[in-house]
């Protein structure tokens, strides 16, 4: 019981200490403040705010490294190929020229006149192949000139492809026709082909002739026909059922008016033509 009264009393004593300055005090006795208390601790940390909005787009990141082992890595060379075909001849050399040669001996006075040139300077390849190019065609100009002063000598002439054919009229057998021919620088006519075979018809009517010679005969070797250097004929125009040796004496080649050929005896006399 002492101890509840005790109890009570603190508990009083306490409602006084609280309720000082809440409330108008309205005590009789004079009151006395208290001593102030120690502050109290700080309270807990409060909670996480809410989530800012999104931010601007950053600028572009730099350029990545490149992948790796996307592409294989290259294989072993192969083996070498077949050797290429051989080239151009190339440029003249860049070497100074070189003196003049020696001037050589002159030409002997040939029956033609086409000696080689003197003794030529030396040069560089290109002008040693356009000297040659040129004495080619020197030579070319000259043998044709010399021709062309042949012809001038006959009463007759046809022009076909690079030959000529001559002819002054004159009839002979066949060795008189050979004769006649080489004695002019010339050769007993020989056509070569179907255009050459129609000038000496054009000749022929011109001189109103039945037959004119040919370089060809069958003398060697009966039936096989060559020219007069022992080749064979590489064009003939024979009539029909000839050469045909007629009465086994026919080694000779005469072209008829009309162009056909037949093979006659060397001892009658005609027409005779040459070509150059
Ligand atoms: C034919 C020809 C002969 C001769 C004679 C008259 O027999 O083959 O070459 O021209 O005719
Ligand atoms: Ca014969
Ligand atoms: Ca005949």
């Amino acid at each position: 019981m002492a101890l509840l009264k005790l109890f009570l009393g603190a508990l009083l004593l306490l409602q006084f200490v609280l309720l000082d300055g809440a409330e108008p005090q309205n005590l009789n006795c004079p009151a006395y403040g208290g001593v102030p208390g120690t502050p109290g601790h700080n309270g807990l940390p409060g909670r996480d705010g809410r989530d800012g909005k999104d931010g601007a787009i950053g600028p572009k990141g730099e350029k990545g490294e490149p992948g790796v082992n996307v592409q294989g890595t290259p294989g072993k060379a192969g083996p070498s190929g077949p050797a290429g075909a051989k080239g151009e001849r190339g440029p003249p050399g860049a070497g100074a020229q070189g003196p003049p040669g020696k001037v050589g001996p002159p030409g002997a006075v040939g029956p033609k006149g086409d000696k080689g040139n003197p003794g030529l300077p030396a040069g560089t390849a290109v002008q040693s192949a356009l000297v040659t190019q040129l004495q080619s065609d020197v030579k070319h100009l000259r043998d044709r000139l010399t021709a062309v002063e042949k012809v001038l000598g006959f009463r007759m002439f046809r022009k076909v492809g690079q030959k000529y054919y001559v002819t002054n009229g004159l009839k002979g057998n066949f060795e008189k026709a050979l004769k006649f021919c080489s004695d002019a620088g010339a050769k007993i006519v020989l056509p070569r082909s179907e255009d050459e075979n129609k000038v000496i018809t054009s000749l022929q009517a011109a001189l109103e002739s039945t037959y004119v010679y040919a370089g060809a005969t069958d003398r060697q070797k009966e039936g096989h026909f060559v020219d007069m250097s022992g080749q064979p004929l590489t064009f003939t125009k024979w009539k029909e059922n000839e050469p045909n040796d007629h009465n086994g004496g026919e080694d000779c080649t005469a072209i008829y008016k009309s162009g056909v050929w037949n093979d006659i005896n060397c001892n009658s006399e005609w027409h005779v033509v040459c070509e150059l």
